[in-house]
């Protein structure tokens, strides 16, 4: 495996350990903790086919894969050394509808939903050559491809979010080297507009939120040398800063709308440590908690896993198999211990079964083997295993 030649989501790393995750590690939660969807229907006994959540964030298309519309999650797979790509309808555990689509080698990808029809897109990137392919998705089926043309291959960190508010997403193109920042208003598989915003120096990273909320999406920057932090307040390709509070120099972080504001606040973690700092944010507003620690070797994925549209976090650890769920409700948490998942297991997250509670998805990326957990309203899980893919697939 090259390592240019990867999905540019999180919670990619790759983990090389012989152990398996087996059906008797698997527990189920606690008796006695809650996971019951309670602001949506007042009750824990809720009926379990209903497909909702609260959360623009849960259900939106460009964060969290739907190929084909239908409410329950999916995934797409890449082969990092054959550049094969493969998409999954899923269906609860089950591979309702797969597909082999086209080839492309040496390329990073990222979703979005660039032509706003609730289906989910891909954009891709060849490492070699700059171009930007877009791919807009219907089911399995690839609708439309179409080149968005080639970039200066420096620009190799790229991100989508929707910057003018109209529900088809854009892209946000960074050089990490020189500090450039593009903007690209996208309608469908059309640049409607390209625009240089402000150069960012090296030293600063950032990640996509929506800050206010108006729902024209902003971007956070972190400079991870002297741990200022901002927000670029986004109005289209206009960008309005504010400086927040300096903090974090050197630590991890991660969004999420801990606190169901519609806004999105900022998860720190320090992975030399395992310190967690919660950023409540409102505006230009931080509202800082300091969250229990966690044993280094965690990594958290974000999602809704009691389905109360209010995010929570996954802490897992990949070598030892330990994982915890942390119900959030702003700084407050709840946590509730997964059984072990075996080691060697890495975690993606998604509502596969369309319940409104994110599921999980545990990959042993040294021997393909895939399994669901379906987290239920009644606050059960269960998990299957599903197909095997080889070590060279990725997924996100
Ligand atoms: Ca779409
Ligand atoms: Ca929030
Ligand atoms: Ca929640
Ligand atoms: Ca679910």
């Amino acid at each position: 495996m090259t390592t240019s030649s990867t999905a540019k989501s999180d919670n990619l790393s790759t983990v090389n350990t012989e152990s398996q995750y087996t059906a008797s590690s698997i527990n189920t939660f606690e008796d006695n903790q809650d996971l019951s969807v309670s602001s949506l229907s007042g009750s824990s006994s809720s009926d379990v086919s209903a497909s909702f959540n609260t959360s623009p964030y849960i259900t939106s298309p460009a964060i969290y894969a739907d190929f084909n519309g239908d409410g329950n999650n999916d995934k797409f797979w890449y082969n990092t050394e054959t550049g094969e790509t493969q998409v999954w309808l899923m269906d609860g555990s089950n591979v309702s509808s797969e597909a082999n689509l086209n080839t492309m080698a040496t390329s990073s990808f990222t979703i979005g939903d660039f032509n706003g029809d609730g289906k989910t897109d891909i954009v891709w990137q060849n490492q070699q050559t700059g171009e930007m392919t877009m791919w807009l998705m219907d089911g399995t089926s690839i609708s439309s491809e179409a080149s968005l043309g080639t970039v200066d291959t420096g620009f190799s960190d790229y991100s989508i979010s929707d910057f003018d508010g109209d529900g088809k997403t854009d892209i946000f193109l960074r050089n990490q080297t020189t500090g450039e920042n593009v903007i690209w208003v996208m309608d469908g598989t059309s640049i409607q507009s390209s625009s240089t915003l402000e150069n960012k120096d090296s030293s600063w990273t950032y990640t996509m939120g929506e800050f206010n909320p108006n729902f024209t999406n902003d971007i956070f920057w972190h400079n991870t040398e002297t741990g200022e932090n901002s927000i670029w307040f986004m109005n289209g390709t206009t960008a309005t800063e504010t400086a927040l509070d300096t903090f974090g120099a050197g630590w991890d972080y991660k969004v999420g709308d801990f606190n169901g504001d519609w806004t999105t606040d900022i998860l720190w973690t320090n992975s030399a440590t395992g310190e967690n700092t919660l950023w409540e944010i409102n505006g230009s507003q931080a509202n800082a908690t300091t969250l229990d620690t966690v044993g280094t070797g965690f990594e958290s994925s974000i999602g809704d896993f009691d389905g109360d549209g209010t995010m929570d976090i996954l802490w897992h650890n990949q070598e030892t198999g330990e994982s915890t769920v942390w119900i959030m409700d702003g700084g407050n948490v709840s946590k509730v211990e997964l059984g072990n998942s075996g080691a060697g297991m890495q975690a993606t997250v998604g509502d596969y079964d369309g319940d409104g509670d994110t599921d999980i998805l545990w990959r042993n990326s040294s021997t393909g083997d895939n399994y669901v957990t379906l987290v239920s309203n009644d606050g059960n899980y269960t998990t299957t295993p599903v197909a095997t893919l080889s070590q060279e697939w990725v997924t996100f």
